[in-house]
């Protein structure tokens, strides 16, 4: 397996440096710099790199090359995009970069209640608290009938919760919701976030995979020719948010974009926290459904609750069977190993990590990208590939 790490560009505090001390080879990275639906131009593609490859290191994967709302609500100036979502990908296939990750998440992307859930050992996690999200929904957006997207006994529990919420706690939630996180795409404020929610909320389940085929179909043949193998994130958390549809949560979602849009480079990132967030997710048997659709894994470990919340556990301590998804994601490397693929092996990258030592509250450390977290889910998951890849002889 191709061990990556997610760098936020010249800007992040973790260098390409630490990148190198860290071991990994490959760099996850995009050109945020570039706005949402505008098309990336290859000099700026070809900077980057070269900057990579400077520390020797080689950019295995962007992440993410983000969709406008226009492309995944198919109006507005949505043929526009998808024109330049093309270029975007030629120009990357003419730089020789092969891997894309990218999401079709409706008005949010990943998404956490709080970016400093203390754990028992002093460190800090993120974590998704469904009824601190029904408190924003329901009673601090007061989205337009929220209430029936919620049980009753949920909705008691957000009031009480509401009613003993400070303002700045109020806030924060807000900021930790509609802000933007890490990577993310979009930073609304409330108005903003409840006008996209409105022009969301008509298209249902279908409508909105519907516009994901749509968008394949566009630009598949572009991303063939390029060489280019377009990775779907899947949603985070899982599970619908604001009442919107939500298409790439589940094996029945990600089997129905893969049959419904054949094309090599229709293919998938196997995020396991976000599949894993759903206990009725088998990760292991995913693997082994859509192995030759997946690119890129993050590696990531949750503890779920039963009322849909969880929060981001030790990389090898969780509900994740890590050890098994790290076998299963062996033998599709063994399997590509008989055929002649550039492809033949998968990129991962240790997905978040708890926050450590003096980066507590450093304001120049991003939620869930310290570097030593991050350090140690790499160490951890190393040693698991080191250990059965041995085991395999
Ligand atoms: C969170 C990430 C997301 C993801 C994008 C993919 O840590 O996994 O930001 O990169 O949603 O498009």
């Amino acid at each position: 397996m191709e061990e990556t790490w997610r760098w936020f560009g010249p800007d992040d505090s973790v260098t390409l440096e630490n990148v190198k001390q860290a071991g990994a080879t490959g760099i996850v990275t995009a050109l945020d710099h570039i706005p949402t639906g505008e098309a990336w131009p290859l000099e700026d593609i070809l900077e980057r790199k070269a900057l990579i490859e400077s520390y020797d290191l080689e950019w295995s994967v962007v992440e993410s090359v983000p969709l406008h709302n226009d492309i995944k609500t198919r109006s507005g100036d949505f043929e526009r995009h998808i024109a330049n979502y093309c270029t975007s990908l030629e120009n990357l296939g003419k730089a020789g970069i092969k891997r894309v990750c990218y999401n079709f998440m409706p008005v949010v992307d990943w998404t956490r209640t709080n970016l400093d859930y203390e754990l028992p050992n002093q460190s800090n996690a993120l974590r998704f608290d469904m009824s601190d999200f029904v408190v924003y929904d329901v009673h601090i957006l007061q989205r337009p009938g929220a209430e029936e997207s919620y049980s009753q006994e949920m909705l008691e529990r957000a009031e009480r919760r509401f009613g003993e919420m400070s303002e700045r706690e109020k806030a924060g939630l807000e900021a930790n919701i509609i802000a933007g996180l890490p990577g993310g795409e979009g930073s609304y404020d409330r108005a903003g976030i409840a006008e996209a929610i409105a022009e969301f909320s008509a298209l249902g389940t279908e409508g909105l995979r519907a516009n994901l085929i749509a968008f394949l179909k566009d630009i598949l043949p572009t991303a063939e020719k390029a060489g280019v193998r377009m990775a779907i994130h899947p949603d985070d958390p899982p599970f619908s948010l604001f009442g919107l549809p939500r298409v790439v949560s589940t094996a029945d979602d990600a089997r129905a974009l893969i049959n419904q849009a054949p094309s090599p480079s229709n293919c998938l990132t196997m995020c396991a926290g976000s599949y894993g967030a759903r206990a009725d997710n088998d990760l292991v048997a995913m693997i082994r459904e859509f192995g030759p659709h997946i690119e890129f894994v993050h590696l990531r470990n949750i503890k779920r609750e039963a009322d849909g919340s969880f929060f981001e556990s030790e990389h090898l301590d969780g509900d994740n069977d890590i050890v098994g998804i790290i076998n299963a994601l062996l033998d599709e490397e063994a399997r590509r190993r008989g055929s002649d693929s550039e492809f033949g092996r998968i990129a991962m990258r240790p997905d978040h990590g708890h926050t450590l030592g003096d980066e507590r509250g450093r304001a120049d450390v991003r939620p869930g990208y310290s570097f030593g977290g991050r350090m140690k889910g790499l160490a951890e998951l190393r040693g698991v590939i080191h250990a059965l890849t041995m085991t395999r002889g």
